[in-house]
Order: C-alpha cells, then sequence, then structure tokens
C-alpha cells in the first residue's frame, strides 16, 4: 500500500499487534522507532528491517516497512548482503544481546570495522526472553539463570566498548522507557553514513527480575554534559568501562560519532582506481556493486 507523506507513528505499525508479554521493555524500542521513522520522513517502500531469532526479533512484524526474521545470529551478514545488493535501501537490523554478542557476535566486528551502512538496535534484557531465562552475554556476573543456577561464572560483555574498538562509526546507548532520548538517538543514527549501534537497555519483566526498570531508573546518567566531543573515542571508551552497568551509574546519550568512507564508498575508490585493470577477482567483487 502506498501511503502519502508526511507518515504519523501510527502510520508506520502494521496490522500485527506486538505478542511481546506486558511489560516488556521492547514496546518502547518499537515506540521510539515508529516515532523516528515519522520525524525522519522515512518511506516504508525504501526500508527494511532485519532480524534474527528472539522476542525482540519479532519487530519487524509490527512495521510497515519491509522486513526479514531470518537465523538465530544472522541477521548482519544477511543485511549487509541486502545493502550491497541494494545501496539505496535503508538498512535496519533488530534482534537481542543473546543474537549479537553471542551467537552473531562474530558478525558485529566486522561489519563495523567495514562501516557497512546500516544501523543495528539491540534490545539488551541481560537474559534469553524467546527460550524462557537462559543466561547471556550481559548477564551480571553471579546471576541465576535456568542455566546457570548456582550463578553466572562469566564477566559479562560490554556493549558500547565492544562497538567502540571494533571500530563503529556512530555509538550510542539508551534505555527503553526513555523514547524521547531512544527516538532523538534513532533519528541521528538514520542520518548517520556508516555503520550505526545504538544498545537499548530494554528489561524482560518476566525472565530477568534483577534488571528491572526500578533498578536502572536511579541509575541512569546522560553523558551529554560529562561528555560533549562526540568524537573522542578515548574519553568514550573510557566511559564505556568506568561507568559499565554494574559500577554504579549507567550512561546513555551519544559517545562517539565519526565520518568516514562506507564499504560501498571504499569498493567504488578501489573501482575508480584499478580501472582497466583485469584481475578476475576484484572484477567480481565490482559486478556485485551496481556503480
Ligand atoms: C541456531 C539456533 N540456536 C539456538 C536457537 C534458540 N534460540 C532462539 S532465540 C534464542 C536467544 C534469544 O535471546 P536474545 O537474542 O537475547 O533475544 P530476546 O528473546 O531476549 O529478545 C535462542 C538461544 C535458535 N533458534 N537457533
Ligand atoms: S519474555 Fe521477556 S523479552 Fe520476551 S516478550 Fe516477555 S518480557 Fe519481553
Amino acid at each position: 500500500m502506498e501511503i502519502s507523506q508526511p507518515l504519523k507513528p501510527k502510520d508506520y505499525k502494521s496490522d500485527v499487534p506486538p505478542i511481546w508479554c506486558a511489560g516488556c521493555g521492547d514496546y518502547g524500542v518499537l515506540a521510539s522507532l515508529t516515532m523516528a521513522f515519522s520525524q525522519n520522513n522515512v518511506k516504508p517502500s525504501d526500508t527494511v528491517l532485519v532480524s534474527g531469532i528472539g522476542c525482540s526479533s519479532r519487530l519487524p512484524y509490527f512495521v510497515t516497512t519491509f522486513g526479514m526474521h531470518t537465523c538465530h545470529g544472522r541477521a548482519l551478514p544477511i543485511a549487509t548482503g541486502i545493502k550491497l545488493a541494494k545501496p539505496d535501501l535503508r538498512v535496519v537490523v533488530v534482534g537481542g544481546d543473546g543474537d549479537h554478542f553471542s551467537i552473531g557476535g562474530g558478525h558485529l566486528p566486522h561489519a563495523a570495522r567495514k562501516n557497512i551502512d546500516l544501523l543495528l538496535i539491540v534490545m539488551d534484557n541481560s537474559i534469553y526472553g524467546l527460550t524462557k531465562g537462559q543466561v547471556s552475554p550481559t548477564s551480571r556476573p553471579g546471576m541465576a539463570t535456568t542455566t546457570t543456577p548456582y550463578g553466572s561464572p562469566d564477566v559479562p560483555v560490554n556493549p558500547v566498548a565492544y562497538a567502540l574498538v571494533y571500530g563503529a562509526s556512530f555509538v550510542a546507548q539508551s534505555f527503553s522507557s526513555n523514547t524521547k532520548l531512544t527516538t532523538d538517538l534513532i533519528g541521528k543514527a538514520l542520518n548517520h553514513k556508516g555503520f550505526a549501534f545504538i544498545n537499548v537497555i530494554s528489561p524482560c519483566p518476566t525472565f530477568n527480575k534483577v534488571d528491572t526498570f526500578e533498578y536502572y531508573k536511579p541509575l541512569l546518567k546522560n553523558i551529554d554534559e560529562i561528555h560533549p566531543d562526540k568524537g573522542d573515542k578515548v574519553k568514550a571508551l573510557s566511559l564505556a568501562i568506568t561507568m559499565g552497568r554494574n559500577n554504579g551509574e549507567v550512561p546513555i546519550g551519544l559517545f562517539y560519532q565519526e565520518e568516514r568512507p562506507t564499504y560501498v564508498e571504499m569498493i567504488q575508490e578501489i573501482k575508480i582506481r584499478n580501472k582497466g585493470t583485469d584481475h578476475p577477482e576484484l572484477g567480481r567483487i565490482m559486478d556485485i556493486l551496481r556503480p
């Protein structure tokens, strides 16, 4: 269905009602995403949402853009393929902390360092929701879950630090019930050229009784005042490490933004530089990308 612009947030909601539990943090992310789409005049027909498997990965069903609900941990490589085949499409990847830091943890570093031009939103609930409460890579040390009944022995992944060191060119963190900040960050990320990453802490009240809305609310601290220079990567990393979520205050806001060529731009530059050379492998790569 072709809808005339400008679209309101509700126009981005499909006829499929979300089936998340009452009180799930993912509702706040859906509300922020449709709000940001509306504010930035995103055309559903030019946009594709790609997800893996998990409660959070159901999100594409609830939105009127194109959508792909793919395999657990494999949303990023599939989204990368979409972006390379159709560079004019806007590609947004959504999913859980399990999807992107555990089974799919090997894909984020490469999408980030290659600066694939897409937005990744992780809905981080520090638990496996869909499969009913197993430990996740962002579960806190000592956390009792169905797979760690005596407490998790692991040091958790720090999503912001992880994305920063692997070279993401836009890195932010938000909290799902802060829809104003989340909408603002998604809007900025939609207008960013390159790999944008937003970790949205999104509580799962059904299976994670520790990382609740009540736990987080007094700890959230917007970093804009203490970190105004968004190009300062060392400061961003230092904040991400020292204010990690289990060390007291939980930092939210934009940590880092840099401008550098995207993967498609780099390939096109190589194409121009090597014009006339007859290398079969180069030719194969060029064929993938339309000029
Ligand atoms: C290859 C494969 N391994 C395991 C599973 C089972 N599985 C489905 S979702 C999931 C984890 C979900 O956790 P997360 O990605 O954090 O998303 P959430 O449900 O918390 O939003 C697992 C282990 C699967 N579907 N496919
Ligand atoms: S199990 Fe948790 S993550 Fe899944 S829908 Fe329910 S509250 Fe949300």
